[in-house]
């Protein structure tokens, strides 16, 4: 098993977390996204999406993607459990996890790809060219901003986000807010309950993945 990684960008950090979670290790490829090897051909034989993580198995078979990888490595290792055990908790675990991948992690990834000089003509990635619209830059701010209230809510409700059980909710939620703190984006002084739950899950020893 090999594991496309790169150590600054969001999305392999959420598989790194789960793998620490889960106790597996994997050989790691670190990908140069600065210095574009993931258009290189060897890559793309790889993911022709040209996007990082990727998991390649012992039989040649690639998964190049976030959750697809982690379903796999649930299904590979089921304890612990993070996506949750009865028919409730996984419907819970996967509708937070995906409420943080759509009104977080992509308006994140709007805020960021449209502003930054470095990403002219990289507004999405992957192998096709697509400028910047900076009008999504600014409503990727607004968006993250109004999801960080909302994870404050749930947080001061609930211990983790679907529940009384960490998930890969989490690690997704955890992956988000580092990345909007990384673009000055945090929440307001007096979001008790997502600070309580930063503080909780960021001591994790997964969290240093
Ligand atoms: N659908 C993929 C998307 C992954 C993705 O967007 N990865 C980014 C890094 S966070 C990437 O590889 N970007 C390459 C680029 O910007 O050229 C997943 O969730 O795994």
């Amino acid at each position: 098993m090999k594991f496309y990684d790169c150590k600054t960008a969001p999305s392999p950090r959420r598989v790194r977390i789960f793998l620490a979670e889960k106790g597996i290790e994997a050989e790691t490829v670190e990908v140069d996204l600065g210095s574009g090897e993931q258009f290189g051909e060897a890559f793309r034989k790889i993911n022709p999406d040209c996007t990082v993580p990727v998991l390649e198995l012992d039989d040649g078979v690639c998964i190049s993607d976030v959750l697809g990888i982690c379903r796999y490595l649930e299904a590979l290792k089921p304890e612990p459990p993070l996506f949750g055990r009865s028919p409730v908790e996984q419907g819970l675990v996967t509708m937070w996890n995906s409420k943080v991948e759509q009104q977080g992690l992509m308006a994140m990834a709007d805020a960021f790809r449209n502003s930054v000089a470095g990403l002219k003509g990289r507004a999405l990635p992957g192998p096709r060219s697509y400028e910047q619209i900076p009008e999504l830059a600014a409503r990727g701010r607004e968006r993250v901003l109004a999801f960080l209230g909302k994870l404050d809510d749930r947080l001061r409700d609930s211990r983790w986000l679907a529940g009384d059980a960490f998930s890969v909710a989490d690690i997704t939620a955890l992956v988000f807010v580092d990345f909007a703190r990384r673009g000055k984006l945090t929440a307001a002084d007096d979001a008790e309950g997502l600070k309580r739950w930063y503080d909780e899950v960021s001591a994790r020893p997964s969290a240093q993945a």
